[in-house]
């Protein structure tokens, strides 16, 4: 039997600072349709898709009304990178999962920051995540939901840099996730979402802001992959773009009960340094 789930990354184009939330938002709802056109059942948006990265401004939930009443109208669920600011007056980079009635099904936190707090005269292109988010506190987490016409997908996300890390996607295989969903602004490689999606036998769909935004060159490539590693489909422009692929996520069975049946092989009594330690030590020196 196969379950299959149609996937669409809709990759943005660079948003210039310029350009208000609005204007995003009519972009997005515009990928939307075409995705819808495509047969999508489930649009996955990039990380911190509302406003430039770096955001200047947070998300305020009204904004994106547009996108809520496209995914009721079109009948798909999607996924979305903001920056978030709670009532309380904290700010993470955060991506939520909703579902065609406009219900939030998953809320992810981003917990890998890259860069720095400070601003740096050393460094050209500043990275201040570190000084404008708080590390995420929701874990990652995998929820099973409806989606498309399927009765349960397990799905879980991450954000960009987090991808860059194999424990973020072994706390989600361990959770049986057949669907990973990453926003990503880089400007570098995914070798990590193939080795990631394979070792943990998932689909996993990266979709990027791309283009020049800001002076700074953001790396494009959304791409689709399968439990195998393999890359289902990719984006060829630096533009808005959505690319589509027909996920079948009982492929991740084979995986999971094979090569990497965790329960049969995971051997987590020699792991204890993946928790118990955080930077690398020096070895011992050898004294014959
Ligand atoms: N958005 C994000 O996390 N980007 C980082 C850029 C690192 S370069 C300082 C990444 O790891 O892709």
């Amino acid at each position: 039997m196969s379950r299959i789930l149609t996937v669409v990354a809709a990759q943005l184009g660079p948003i210039q600072k310029a350009e208000g939330r609005d204007v995003a938002v009519a972009r997005m709802v515009r990928l939307m349709e075409r995705a819808h056109a495509r047969g999508a059942q489930l649009v996955v948006f990039p990380e911190l898709a509302l406003t430039t990265f770096f955001p200047r401004h947070f998300h305020e939930a009204n904004e994106t009304a547009p996108l809520f009443a496209a995914a009721k109208r079109l009948n798909v669920g999607f996924h979305l990178g903001y920056a978030e600011r709670t009532p309380e007056g904290r700010h993470f980079n955060t991506a939520i999962l909703v579902n065609p009635a406009g219900q939030i099904m998953l809320k992810y936190r981003k917990i890998h920051l890259p860069g720095h707090a400070e601003f740096d005269p050393k460094r050209a292109v500043q990275h201040l995540e570190k000084r404008y988010f708080e590390v995420g506190d929701l874990g990652f987490p995998v929820i099973r939901a409806p989606m498309g016409g399927l009765d349960g997908v397990n799905m879980g996300m991450m954000i960009c840099n987090d991808r860059r890390w194999p424990e973020a996607w072994r706390v989600l295989g361990l959770q049986s996730v057949e669907l990973v969903m990453v926003g990503y602004n880089t400007p570098s490689l995914h070798l990590s979402v193939q080795a990631g999606a394979y070792q943990n036998a998932t689909f996993a769909v990266a979709v990027a802001k791309a283009g020049t935004e800001d002076g700074n060159e953001l790396f494009g490539h959304s791409i689709i992959v399968n439990p195998q590693g393999e890359i289902l489909a990719q984006a060829t422009s630096w533009d808005d773009e959505v690319i589509v692929a027909d996920c079948d996520l009982d492929v991740c069975r084979l995986g999971r009960t094979t090569i990497f049946a965790f329960d049969k092989h995971r051997r987590p009594e020699a792991y204890a340094r993946i928790t118990d330690q955080i930077g690398a030590v020096e070895p011992p020196e050898w004294q014959g």
